[in-house]
């Protein structure tokens, strides 16, 4: 531990963030937690993750606040209007972590189709042993992929699907240069989907984008995979839909109040739930926290951050 009361304490830490990078930034910055902070004066950068709330209250809590380093692509847990007001520069985490989600996005895609959590809980069980068997699945191969947001992590998980011999199709908010097949609409998209793969940002701008009649529009051979954020999908909506039959299945790795999983969803063998881990690998995650390094170098270096979120 290095002694805060010797430096002037320039970055602060903002709660979330794993213990390596907590490490990490006491090492090189001697950065303490906003609880052990005394006198703000001087923090110019915060760096906060693990959906960790950034809003108007931290803001005040750091009267010389400049930048906010988010450990993590969505940043929907930082109140960037209210930043942009005070002239707070935001970065988060883009790129480093592409392939680590968009393999979990591909897997999850496998495992509703291929029923592999279940399967699994099967052989524990008992039951393979006691002769009892198990459904026929779907193939992967033919089946229509849906991604709802076609940004950088929708696109590296359409090309994986792809190599599964799945059909891509997609909805953005506009048309891309790209040769799968563009839906003007979630329910559009739903409505041609075998597995509806949901990879937008979260934030208002997307809160509840897969209701239910985007449930119903996927249809009950439909199964719902959720990577992106809990928010973008109504979950009151998706345990009802599963109840009914109304969709077969779902592969989830976000929730709208995590770490709560609907009671109604941990009894059901057609869900796959997963702790949020799309980027939870050594190599992605130090790649993540590399970055929020260079973010917080560059702006206590030269007043720019390396990534910051766009406008
Ligand atoms: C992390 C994520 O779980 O990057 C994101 O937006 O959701 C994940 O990579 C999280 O941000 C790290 O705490």
């Amino acid at each position: 531990m290095t002694s805060h009361s010797e430096h002037q304490v320039r970055v602060v830490q903002l709660g979330g963030l794993m213990p390596f990078l907590r490490e990490w930034l006491d090492e090189r910055y001697a950065a303490p937690e906003l609880a052990d902070l005394g006198d703000p004066a001087g923090v110019v950068v915060a760096v906060a993750g693990g959906g960790a709330p950034v809003g108007a209250a931290e803001m005040d809590a750091l009267p010389d606040l400049r930048a906010v380093a988010n450990f993590g692509v969505g940043y929907d847990n930082v109140d960037v209007d209210e930043a942009r007001r005070r002239g707070i520069a935001v970065s988060n985490t883009p790129d480093v972590l592409t392939d680590a989600v968009a393999d979990l996005a591909a897997f999850l895609v496998v495992d509703v189709l291929r029923g592999l959590t279940a399967a699994d809980r099967f052989v524990r069980s008992g039951a393979w042993a006691r002769g009892e068997r198990l459904p026929l699945t779907r193939d992967v191969r033919g089946a229509v992929v849906g991604v709802l947001g076609l940004g950088r992590i929708g696109t590296a998980a359409a090309e994986r699907l792809e190599g599964f011999g799945a059909q891509v199709h997609y909805h953005s908010r506009s048309p891309k240069d790209v040769a799968w097949t563009y839906h003007p609409s979630p329910v559009e998209l739903a409505a041609a989907s075998d597995v509806l793969v949901v990879l937008t940002p979260g934030g208002a701008g997307t809160e509840g984008l897969v209701d239910a009649a985007v449930l119903d529009a996927l249809g009950p051979d439909g199964y719902l995979v959720n990577v992106a954020r809990g928010s973008v999908v109504d979950e009151d909506a998706l345990v009802a839909a599963l109840a009914a039959g109304r969709i077969a299945g779902a592969g989830l790795d976000v929730f709208a109040d995590e770490p709560h999983v609907p009671e109604a969803l941990l009894g059901r063998d057609d869900v796959v739930l997963l702790p949020h881990v799309g980027s939870a690998t050594v190599q992605t995650r130090e790649a993540m926290g590399r970055l929020v390094l260079d973010n917080v170098d560059a702006f206590l270096g030269r007043g720019e951050l390396v990534t910051p979120v766009p406008d």
